[in-house]
């Protein structure tokens, strides 16, 4: 297991020289911001984002995310053209050592919330999603970090009507051509793709979402049968809905060596089906994470793993979910948990 940290390039406020004193924190997952979803990254960007992590002692080889462009997601406008773009973009990342990247298909919204700073009892913020408040959210006016916001408000409403016309089926069409015509150059560039599952794992607004559950994870992996074809299994997102048994997914997936890639974090789940996203340490949410590292552990995980979404403690200001200090506690508890399970159980 590789031990990495989420690094929003050199605007983050979490700069690499504090990330270089985790301990046991081996490299960090990054992207090229500059450029708009859908475009070639300049290879000049893409070795200047290495250089400097490199300079700092730590690795790249994880690149979170390279986007898939709408039009993708879609099947519409220029779809075959960001396709190709894709390609060559897993070709650059493999020239400079990038050995998985991960993406996700989530239409229009990334990871939504319907509060990013909602005080815990203990003082510190949180990501929340609470059903109550996100049912009367109006989509075409919200922002998230993390999501592209450079759709005006009526370019997004006709954006999720066409998403409500593709519906369920049709959405899973476009990920098939995706995945063909990208994971032949993904296979022969030796890079492992890991599809980011939606988060949450369930339709909103009414537009569909697909990387959900077990049903249609093995749907997914079954559209192409090799192992760079993978997940980047996200603990928080899968399982912030019990039907998820996240230490039994690990175990499967892991053991069929589809996880290239483990966003490890806890969420405590509410009666109502809402969510609070909570510290890792497992007493804190409704995840047992020491299940969880263990399914990793016994099937042998050589993968790279980071902790996810902190709160703010402290009084730290940051980006929502990535701030310093509870995503740092976040990986020593994890690296505490594998050492356990190393020295129990020697491989
Ligand atoms: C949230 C992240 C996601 C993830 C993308 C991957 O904090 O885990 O935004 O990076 O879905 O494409």
């Amino acid at each position: 297991m590789k031990m990495t940290f989420r690094w929003y390039g050199p605007d983050d406020p979490v700069t690499l020289d504090m990330i270089r004193q985790i301990p046991g924190v081996t490299g960090v997952v990054t992207a090229v911001y500059s450029v708009p979803v859908g475009e070639v990254w300049p290879v000049e960007e893409i070795q200047k984002l290495k250089d400097m992590v490199n300079a700092k002692g730590l690795e790249m080889e994880v690149i979170e995310s390279v986007p898939v462009h709408e039009d993708i997601k879609l099947g519409t406008g220029d779809c075959e053209r960001y396709i190709e773009n894709y390609k060559e973009n897993i070709r650059r990342l493999a020239a400079v050592g990038v050995k998985c990247i991960c993406y996700n298909f989530m239409p229009v919204f990334d990871w939504t919330r319907s509060r990013l700073d909602q005080p815990l009892p203990d003082g510190s913020q949180a990501l929340v999603y609470y059903k109550e408040d996100v049912a009367k959210m109006d989509p075409t006016k919200l922002a998230l970090p993390g999501w592209d916001s450079s759709y005006t408000t009526d370019e997004m409403a006709a954006l999720i009507d066409a998403y409500k016309k593709l519906g369920e089926e049709g959405l899973w069409k476009n990920l098939e051509h995706f995945i063909k015509e990208i994971m032949p150059v993904a296979v022969e560039s030796d890079v492992y793709m890991g599809i980011h599952p939606d988060d949450p794992p369930w339709s909103i607004f009414g537009i569909p979402r697909i990387i959900t559950n077990e049903e249609n994870l093995d749907r997914f992996l079954s559209l192409y049968d090799d192992p760079h074809h993978g997940i980047s299994l996200c603990s928080g997102s899968l399982g912030c809905t019990r039907s998820n048994d996240i230490p039994k997914l690990v175990r499967k997936y892991s053991a069929m060596g589809r996880i290239p890639f483990a966003h490890v974090r806890n969420v405590k789940i509410l009666d109502d089906g809402s969510f609070e996203e909570s510290a890792h340490y497992s007493a804190c949410g409704s995840l047992d994470v020491v299940a969880i590292m263990k399914a990793y552990h016994d099937t042998g995980f050589d993968g790279y793993m980071r902790p996810d979404h902190g709160r703010m403690i402290w009084g730290e200001k940051a980006r929502p979910g990535y701030g310093l200090y509870d995503r740092a506690l976040g990986a020593t508890y994890l690296n505490g948990i594998w050492e356990t399970l190393e020295k129990l159980d020697p491989r």
